[in-house]
């Protein structure tokens, strides 16, 4: 079988009927017990079982306060000198990412996923007035595929691919103190508005005690957007440390990098000498977070079994921004996996 935990923990499911196993399959299940996930804030990592569904709830919250150029921190008054009549404060990113995962054959598993987008953020303004804008609505729907290429009885190698559907809104818009429903700059809008393609490849090592796994992924953005742009391509590698703690606890360790570029063509609806986020040229950046998972996956218990729930909270150790542009102060997901 694919050797994960969800797919385990989905055909310990089956097993807590003794019609619907054999031993051998049994002993398998118990030997890979104590194999741990890869952490909630990671995806594409793994395939099913065919025929097996997974169902999967993200919530995360990631907050940015105060701005940066390369790795040197400005103040509010700072940002509006390098040329801007409002400087950003800070912003909240919430997002809640509905999932789905189908093992389509013993190699292929399909995935979907469609996120529901609020953000919010506050700014000041040269005459120290301070205001609030928000946008809230469907992101970009994924719809991908992962595919075994290679598995032993516990290393796996995955790729995964996939495409972006321009199912968020790129036109978001809101009152400021300098216009009435004012056209959002390019961060605040919901989606890229492209059709962008993904692709990414994992491998993963389940060890009795602990697991591991490294991940290199990139998107790619195609064409322009309805309002005139598109986003830069982000490029993504991390690599965790995943352990069970006992039979119902669970914890991981995660490193992440990742580089991402400016936009493209330009919004002409907005304008760049009011605020860093209306220059297209201020996007870019680099950054490498370290977080912390706790994963809880009751395996025993007859009625949770085939649920996960975890979180996984980062903070960044670097990051170099194309400034001035708000930089990142830590990321919070909280996950509810199902799987059967
Ligand atoms: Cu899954």
């Amino acid at each position: 079988m694919k050797n994960n935990m969800l797919c385990v923990a989905a055909t310990l499911a089956f097993a807590a009927n003794p019609l619907s196993i054999n031993s051998a399959q049994a002993d398998e299940h118990i030997h890979n017990h104590n194999a741990a996930p890869a952490p909630i804030g990671v995806m594409g990592d793994h395939v099913h079982e065919e025929g097996s569904l997974m169902f999967s709830y993200r919530y995360s919250n990631m907050k940015m306060a105060g701005n940066r150029s390369g790795t040197d921190s400005l103040t509010p008054a700072q940002t509006r000198a390098a040329g801007f009549m409002v400087a950003p404060l800070n912003m909240t990113m919430q997002m809640h990412m509905f999932g789905a995962m189908y093992g389509a054959s013993e190699d292929l598993t399909l995935t979907a996923m469609l996120p529901y987008v609020h953000k919010s953020m506050n700014h000041e303004t040269g005459g120290g007035m301070r205001f609030e804008t928000s946008s809230e609505g469907l992101g970009d729907a994924k719809l991908g595929g992962i595919y075994n290429l290679y598995n032993n009885h516990n290393e796996n190698l995955n790729l995964s691919f996939g495409v972006a559907i321009p199912t968020g809104s790129v036109d978001e818009r809101d009152n400021t103190p300098a216009m009435a429903n004012a056209k959002l700059p390019y961060p605040m809008q919901l989606g890229s508005g492209t059709f962008d393609p993904m692709l990414g490849i994992t491998y993963t090592n389940s060890l009795q005690d602990f697991s591991y796994g490294v991940q290199a992924g990139t998107t790619q953005r195609l064409g322009k957007n309805s309002e005139g742009y598109r986003l830069g391509d982000e490029y993504n590698l991390t690599g965790w440390v995943a352990t069970e703690i006992n039979d119902v606890f669970g914890a991981s360790l995660r490193l992440d990098g990742k580089k991402w570029g400016d936009i493209s063509g330009s919004d002409s609806q907005l304008n760049p000498a009011m605020v860093p986020t209306a220059r297209p040229d201020l996007r870019a950046g680099r950054r490498v977070d370290a977080l912390i998972g706790l994963d809880i996956q009751p395996f025993d218990d007859k009625l949770l079994n085939g649920h996960r729930l975890a979180l996984e909270f980062g903070v960044p150790l670097y990051q170099h921004l194309d400034g001035p542009q708000l930089e990142s102060d830590y990321r919070l997901t909280l996950g509810w996996q199902y799987s059967f």
